[in-house]
């Protein structure tokens, strides 16, 4: 958990370097390698590995626009997934989906811009689970400030009403983008969504990676042994802005202070001390991840960009109206049949 944990907030740190490049002295978002807008989750890894450090390949996690410490935890590519935040072809889709965009079959994870749009989807997967009698769970992550979404509330029906074996994790970190959970969500406690429902529900109250694994463990456990769907709701901290070059002119320093001052690594590094893990071993586990970081970013840079053409390809309507002079064929067979669809 420590190495995934590390492995997260330092590849955050070199691709916040990365980001920045070319984008200044003003701050021109489309500039640089990785154009358009980037979500880091540095404050938040405990909530990631506590979960996903229960989970096997074939388990399913989907999550929000801030997926790369969950996407990490869940063992997704890390030199395919940095590829396609740099928008090169051999990324995880081609480099057409970017950051919030992420799919790796491999180890079946999704992410997705739309906030709650990875509850429905893992309900999904859980029923799949279920008609297919095996014992794979789904976990969906989602931010506090989702929890209001309709798709959030009509999945927990469905996990509830047909006992899938589905996990909702809810990320709190306090705000969506400028705006605090006080002023949007009644009750603050997220997870006694779960009263609603009649499932179980619960809150880890701290950052504590060996806390939320005790949880997650109960959570995933009840769902791969067809006991039925949890809402585990973790309190994280959002050490950076909502994306960067967010000038967080609505938050109150003392709550920038406290998330710089709880750091959940820094915890968990502790407790390993005190386990008589030293710091030398601490610190080997630190180089081996920057090593790792270092050598996804280094290869993703040096993989080719998509050819433009390659822009039809993967879409739904090929290629898409407007973009051709020939008269597009519509098939009469819906008329025929009386149909509007
Ligand atoms: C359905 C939908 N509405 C609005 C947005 C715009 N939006 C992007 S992030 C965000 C706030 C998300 O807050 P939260 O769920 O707490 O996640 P956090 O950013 O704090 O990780 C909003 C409203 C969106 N992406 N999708
Ligand atoms: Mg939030």
């Amino acid at each position: 958990m420590y190495e995934d944990m590390v492995t997260a907030r330092l590849y955050e740190e070199r691709l916040q370097e990365e980001y920045m490049e070319g984008k200044r002295p003003g701050f021109d978002i489309s500039a640089g390698e990785v154009p358009g807008e980037l979500h880091l989750a540095a404050g938040q890894e405990a909530a990631a590995v506590g979960v996903c450090h229960h989970l096997r390949d074939d388990d399913t996690v989907t999550a929000p626009h801030r997926p790369h410490h969950v996407a990490i935890a869940k063992g997704v590519d890390l030199k395919r997934m940095t590829a396609e935040i740099f928008g090169r072809e051999t990324g995880l889709c081609h480099g057409k989906g970017g950051h919030m965009h992420l799919f790796d079959p491999d180890v079946n994870f999704a992410c997705s811009g739309i906030i709650a749009q990875g509850c429905p989807p893992a309900v999904g997967a859980g029923m799949a689970a279920k008609k297919r009698n095996t014992d794979s769970v789904a976990v969906a992550y989602l931010g506090e400030g989702a929890i209001d979404q309709g798709g959030f509330l009509e999945s927990l029906n469905m996990a509830s009403v047909h006992d899938l074996p589905v996990v909702f994790v809810i990320e709190d970190n306090d705000w969506a983008i400028s705006m605090p959970k006080e002023r949007v969500t009644s009750p603050q406690d997220g997870s006694a969504r779960a009263d609603g429902f009649d499932m179980h529900g619960v809150r880890v109250d701290s950052d504590d990676a060996r806390a939320v694994y005790e949880a997650g463990a109960e959570a995933v456990g009840r769902a791969r042994d067809g006991n039925g769907p949890t809402v585990l709701e973790v309190q994280v901290h959002r050490r950076m802005g909502h994306f960067m070059g967010d000038p967080e002119t609505y938050r109150p320093e003392e709550d920038q202070e406290r998330a710089a001052e709880r750091d959940s690594i820094e915890r968990l590094a502790a407790d390993m001390r005190e386990f008589g893990i030293d710091d030398e071993e601490l610190e080997e586990i630190r180089d081996r991840a920057a090593e790792r970081v270092d050598e996804a970013v280094t290869w993703a840079k040096q993989q080719p960009l998509p050819e433009p053409e390659a822009a039809h390809d993967h879409v739904f309507t090929n290629p898409p109206s407007g973009v051709t002079d020939e008269e597009p064929e519509f098939s009469d067979a819906g008329a025929a049949a009386g149909g509007d669809d």
